[in-house]
């Protein structure tokens, strides 16, 4: 036991110092609970914290992309960018952290590897990497969607003479590129937003993609006074009307679907939303453009035009062109002049679908009928998404259930929030939960919210315990894989199903019913006394 916690026992452990954690902290410290938040990291900010390659943006307006429980604060900030870049995204952390003196009940590089719930005494039992053990009757998994980076596994890898980098864990003092064969193995989205940065880096760079991606340019710009002062006289009924929406944020949602006018008129919609709206805009054209094949379609089909049009060899640009699956099947790129980069002279695009990838040796790497001599080799090859770090952490519930085994077919929540045999543990923006779909930091207020009005609800009732219904669970799980299969989006080899990791169960892990039915089905479960869950 932490020579800390003997001294004042804790309320609450909070395990992450991103978004999630330090609102939690802030929240459940306001509430009167002592609170404890462990970080692996050496400073706050999570995903923010570590995805520091060039380029690393949000794909989210900067001014909803930001807390909204403290006006003072949402109008003190002054964001720069209609998209923030990750730097002024880690300074905002730190500036709301400082502001609410987050950092005295957060202990940094400390990274929780157990947790146990001894039923007996209905305590979590927490220890850390460095054997640090720390106890409290409620965990709040603040652990983050994609903070568990894939361990590559390129064979000869540690032969390579050159340097390593991976996007998700860049060097804090940079990288120097000037002047070097630089090889980028991935093209998700942290590869679409790395990629024109190191093109104008690198002497040479060659980009390694294996599957395609469907990107939209993001029409990026400074913001101006006008439109921050716009943003901030209306904060309060925009963040409100953002709660309605089923991505909790504001965009030019069209409401007409898109399989009731012509394909003219769609085009035209398109165009306009291409130039002029930009980034996950181009989507929100039409309500159906996820469930109507049709629809799917022709929105596919458009942004391959867009890389015809922008790319000048065609064969480079046919390369870049999704195949096999519609837009939407895997997560949707933003990005700035990614496809333009490949007209470029010192940009070679490589298609390791046909010609995989065989092994680094030390002087670069060689596909199956290739080699490329390279200096610099940097990874973007994705994450063990939505369950990663719950998974990592050996988590233990009820009657030495462990939840690697409770979930071994597929993650398996109620409300994407709580776990049937491990009581009194919540996961902000879990599996079964909107999450990725929506603007992340407004869903994890949501979330924490709901949970520390959960534990004033037991603290008034004096129950000391709760824990989601198996019944209950199942019941929701269904539910998400109904809305789900409703959709086109589980068809692609994304990672929302997992499909990215070998082994990993194929299952659709969000859900996908929309921000504004969620909040409803969530004040639901809580106004009928937690339907759904018990108490002791
Ligand atoms: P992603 O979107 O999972 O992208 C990873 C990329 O790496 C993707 O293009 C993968 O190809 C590629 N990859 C992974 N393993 C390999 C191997 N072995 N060989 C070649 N290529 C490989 O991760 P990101 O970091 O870009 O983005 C994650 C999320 O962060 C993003 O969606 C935003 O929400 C923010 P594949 O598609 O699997 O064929």
């Amino acid at each position: 036991m932490s020579e800390r916690e003997t001294a004042n026992p804790l309320d609450v452990i909070v395990i992450g110092a991103g978004f999630a954690g330090l609102y939690a902290l802030h929240r459940l410290r306001g509430d009167g609970y002592s609170v404890r938040v462990l970080e692996a990291g050496g400073s706050i900010g999570g995903t923010w914290y570590w995805n520091r390659y060039p380029g690393a943006r949000c794909d989210v307006e900067s001014m909803q992309y930001s807390y909204s429980f403290s006006d003072e604060i949402q109008r003190e900030w002054r964001w720069s960018q209609r998209y923030a870049p990750q730097p002024e995204i880690l300074r905002y952390i730190n500036f709301v952290a400082d502001k609410l003196d987050l950092r005295r009940d957060i202990q940094l590089e400390t990274r929780v590897v157990a947790a146990n719930f001894d039923e007996q005494s209905r305590i979590w039992k927490v220890r850390t990497e460095a054997g640090e053990a720390f106890e409290a009757p409620f965990c709040v998994m603040a652990t983050g969607c994609l903070s568990v980076p894939i361990v590559p596994s390129f064979p000869g890898l540690e032969s390579f003479e050159g340097e390593v980098y991976r996007t998700s864990d860049w060097p804090h003092e940079g990288v120097q590129l000037k002047g070097k064969r630089v090889g980028l193995i991935g093209t998700g989205s942290s590869g679409i937003q790395v990629t024109p940065v190191l093109a104008e880096q690198a002497k040479h760079l060659y980009v390694f993609q294996r599957t395609p991606n469907y990107s939209i340019p993001a029409l990026n710009r400074p913001i101006d006074n006008e439109y921050e002062q716009d943003w901030k006289q209306n904060y309060p009924e925009r963040r409100k009307a953002a709660l309605a929406t089923r991505n909790n944020m504001l965009s030019d949602f069209g409401t007409v679907p898109g399989s009731s006018v012509s394909h003219e008129e769609r085009e035209r919609e398109f165009e306009r939303r291409w130039t002029k709206v930009g980034g996950f805009g181009f989507v929100h054209a039409y309500p159906d453009i996820m469930t109507d094949p049709a629809v799917n379609a022709h929105a596919s089909e458009f942004v391959k035009k867009k890389i015809a049009a922008l790319v000048h060899d065609p064969e480079v640009a046919k390369k870049l062109m999704p195949s096999g699956y519609g837009i939407g099947g895997k997560r949707i790129c933003v990005d700035t002049a990614y496809f333009e980069t490949f007209n470029r002279k010192n940009v070679t695009l490589i298609d390791v679908k046909s010609d995989p990838i065989r092994s680094l040796n030390p002087n670069g790497l060689s596909t199956h009928s290739q080699s490329f001599e390279l200096d610099t080799v940097i990874l973007a090859i994705g994450f063990d998404a939505i369950t990663g770090a719950l998974l990592k952490i050996d988590i233990t519930g009820r009657n030495g259930l462990k939840l690697r085994d409770r979930w071994a077919e597929g993650p398996k929540t109620y409300i994407g929030m709580a776990i049937s045999g491990f009581p009194n543990m919540f996961i902000v923006t879990g599996p079964g939960s909107p999450s990725v779909f929506t603007n992340m930091v407004t869903s994890i207020e949501q979330h924490v919210d709901w949970i520390a009005d959960c534990l004033a609800h037991l603290k008034r009732n004096g129950f000391s315990a709760i824990e989601a219904l198996h019944d209950a669970e199942d019941k929701w799980v269904s539910h998400v894989n109904e809305v789900a299969n409703a959709t086109l989006m589980p068809k692609g080899n994304s990672w929302y199903v997992g499909a990215n990791i070998p082994g990993k169960p194929r299952v659709f892990m969000p859900y996908l019913g929309g921000a504004a039915v969620y909040k409803k089905v969530i004040e639901e479960v809580a106004s009928k006394n937690y339907e759904g869950f018990r108490f002791a």
